[in-house]
């Protein structure tokens, strides 16, 4: 028998590729160099520093699955996975950031885009010189997109987009909007648009107050009248299958992220707990402490196998979206347990920014919701495995 590696209980690492291990590698030593020095500031004074946008270009650390041509890294999806897990081990909204840049804004454009889209948009997007975001939810249509009102009507050069969008990640410092709207001109159907800021009618207002994810900006896209080419819309998808195909995408790196903030409690827990004494001796040594270590170790070994498979079948082009609704809510559903729980073992000090816990886990209260809620995943399931939707 082997010996028993405590914080790689299934030999994680043996799995990985040495090109993984190493763009891993690079992600976790800028996450250490670059984003936990900053994020106590950006989390207190719910600030967003865009230059963060250039630093994860210049590591290569934006479109890591886009091909080299275009920019991004061209790398697996595992590799995204990897990089998401090192990025959200810091913090989630810096994930979230990088997640909607390479997943929700470089990948439609490269799936769905025109080659003179590619060429104008993913080069920029891939350095961070431009930002981007993506427009789907709106005040009254959340877990159901479909129910959407954002229009875009034909004109004689190209369309023009009316509707508002809300909870936009990036979207008051965005230079790229990827926006969802229903096309008349295309019998109502779902349709993806390219806009750029300082569009006339196009605006960004900043949504203030979050307890959570205060690192990673959020705001609306307010679209009164704003005219677009013809050469703005995506030509290479219609329906509903557009804006899911890159939401496919965002959840599995999220799969791999809430793993990354969810080892972070677990290793600042068991640390306190070896740190701390009560009773005469370190907490590290009371039962219900290793229990609760226990349990961590256990769902983050499991979760990271799951997205580890899912990842080995995206790169063999044989993953489905059920999979990845699989791995999105179990690992987000545990991730925020193990955040709670972490914060719970830190006593009195865990409410404060220094020991993170808290943070991670008013982060993870987000992810839980975003990209699909723990219990819409949970229809997506059912529905897979009964043939009965129950949405509605
Ligand atoms: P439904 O009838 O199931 O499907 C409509 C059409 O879409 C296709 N489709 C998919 N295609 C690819 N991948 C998937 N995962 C797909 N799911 C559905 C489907 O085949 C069909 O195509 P067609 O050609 O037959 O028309 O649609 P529905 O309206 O019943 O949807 C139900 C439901 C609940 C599953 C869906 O609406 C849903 O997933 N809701 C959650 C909404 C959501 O995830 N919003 C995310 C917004 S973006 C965001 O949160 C970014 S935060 C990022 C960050 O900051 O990190
Ligand atoms: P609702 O859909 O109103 O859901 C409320 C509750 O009802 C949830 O518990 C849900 O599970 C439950 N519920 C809903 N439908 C059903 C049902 N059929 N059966 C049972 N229960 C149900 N969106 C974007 O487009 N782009 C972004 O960049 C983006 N970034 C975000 C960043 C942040 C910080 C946040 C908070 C959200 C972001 N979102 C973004 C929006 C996010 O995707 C939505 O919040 C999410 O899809 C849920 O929609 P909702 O908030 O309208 O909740």
């Amino acid at each position: 028998m082997s010996r028993f590696v405590w914080d790689d209980p299934f030999h994680f690492e043996a799995q990985l590729t040495d090109e993984e291990r190493m763009i891993r590698d690079t992600a976790k030593a800028f996450a250490a160099d670059r984003l936990l020095p900053r994020v106590e500031k950006a989390y207190l004074d719910e600030l967003t520093d865009p230059e963060i946008f250039r630093e994860m270009g210049e590591t290569g650390l934006l479109g890591v699955t886009v091909p080299a041509e275009y920019g991004g890294v061209g790398a697996s999806y595992v590799a995204y996975g990897l990089v998401a897990r090192e990025v959200e081990r810091i913090d989630s909204g810096y994930r979230s950031m990088m997640s909607v840049q390479s997943s929700l804004v470089m990948y439609p454009i490269y799936a769905y885009g025109s080659e003179a889209q590619r060429q104008k948009y993913l080069p920029k997007l891939a350095t961070g010189e431009w930002i981007g975001c993506f427009g789907l939810t709106e005040p009254d249509a959340g877990s159901d997109p479909a129910g959407m009102i954002t229009t875009a009507k034909k004109t004689e050069g190209g369309y023009v987009l009316n509707g508002a969008k809300t909870w936009i990640s990036n979207s008051p410092i965005a230079d790229v909007f990827v926006v969802w709207a229903k096309s008349e001109a295309h019998d109502g159907a779902i349709r993806g648009f390219i806009l750029e800021k300082g569009m006339k009618g196009l605006s960004a207002p900043k949504i203030g107050g979050k307890l959570s994810l205060r690192a990673s900006i959020t705001g609306e896209i307010v679209m009164s009248n704003v005219e677009v080419p013809e050469d703005a819309l995506l030509p290479n998808v219609a329906g509903l299958k557009g804006p899911f195909g890159c939401l496919n995408r965002a959840r599995y790196g999220i799969s791999w992220g809430v793993l990354g903030a969810a080892e972070d409690c677990w290793f600042r827990a068991r640390q306190y707990g070896l740190d701390r004494k009560q009773f005469g001796k370190p907490l590290a040594g009371m039962q219900l402490f290793q229990k609760k270590l226990a349990d961590m170790q256990t769902e983050i070994a499991l979760g990271l196998q799951a997205s580890l498979r899912v990842g080995r079948l995206f790169d063999e082009g044989q993953a489905a979206p059920e999979m990845v609704s699989l791995v999105k809510r179990n690992n987000c559903g545990k991730a925020l347990d193990i955040a709670r729980q972490a914060r719970d073992m830190h006593g009195g000090n865990g409410i404060q920014i220094e020991y993170h816990v808290m943070r991670h886990a008013q982060n993870l209260e987000t992810v839980n919701t975003y990209e699909g809620t723990h219990d819409v995943h949970a229809l997506i399931l059912g529905r897979a495995q009964t043939g009965i939707q129950a949405f509605f």
